[in-house]
């Protein structure tokens, strides 16, 4: 489970119920204020994967209260509730309870073509864990090194339920997601065809 130095890998973590709730709040963060939509890189590149976020509104990158690359409106609070899943989720991965106040979640949605190339996460002026969630279909996670960009890699398949926790000297570590695999998620947790992946953070930010 320990694919690296704080980097914790909890296959099944979320229940079907859980996963169920997760897929219609998600639904329902997708719809507004802000909608979920590709992001667009300062490059003019276009991201393959939809986001919306919680608590602050993520764009390469910054973070603000207001979307103004999108329709200038605030984002969704972050709940209570989903902070208590991250603190869960910590304690869970490191088996021990750790204190833990996230202030946003970027969500992710991947169809089956999207990926995500290999980066680091710096936006945050913060060091505390990110705690990460997948449902829906099953991707190829890539964990990389805090030095490069490229070799040595860990491939790790991500399926629907599974906790991944990236804190201490793995917060830093660049990664990707190469490919998702069509048709393996479970049409119970509510999502038919592609995957979700929530990131809980703490921005460092007020
Ligand atoms: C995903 N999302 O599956 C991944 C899961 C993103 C993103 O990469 O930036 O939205 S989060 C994986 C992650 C987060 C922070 C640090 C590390 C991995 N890491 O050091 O490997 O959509
Ligand atoms: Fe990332």
């Amino acid at each position: 489970r320990e694919i690296a130095p704080g980097a914790v890998h909890v296959p099944g973590w979320l229940t079907l119920d859980e996963q169920r709730h997760l897929v219609q709040e998600c639904r329902e963060w997708a719809r507004g204020p802000v909608p979920m939509r590709h992001t667009v890189l300062p490059s003019g590149g276009v991201m393959s994967v939809q986001t919306v976020c919680l608590g602050w509104h993520w764009r390469p990158y910054t973070y603000t209260r207001v979307a103004h690359d999108v329709n200038g409106r605030q984002v969704a609070a972050f709940p209570g509730w989903l902070a208590d899943l991250g603190r869960r989720a910590l304690a869970d991965a490191y088996g021990r309870d750790v204190p833990y106040e996230p202030d946003t979640a970027l969500i992710n949605f991947y169809d089956g073509q999207a990926k995500m190339g290999m980066h680091q996460d710096k936006d945050e002026r913060s060091d505390a864990p990110v705690v990460s969630l997948s449902i829906g279909d099953t991707c190829l996670f890539r964990f990389g090194n805090t030095g490069t960009r490229g070799r040595p890699y860990t491939d790790v398949r991500l399926a629907s339920g599974d906790l991944f926790v990236f804190g201490g000297p793995s917060r830093f570590a660049y990664h990707g997601v190469p490919k998702v695999y069509p048709g393996t998620g479970d049409p119970a947790t509510g999502l038919t065809s592609g995957r979700l992946n929530l990131t809980l953070r703490v921005t460092g930010l007020r």
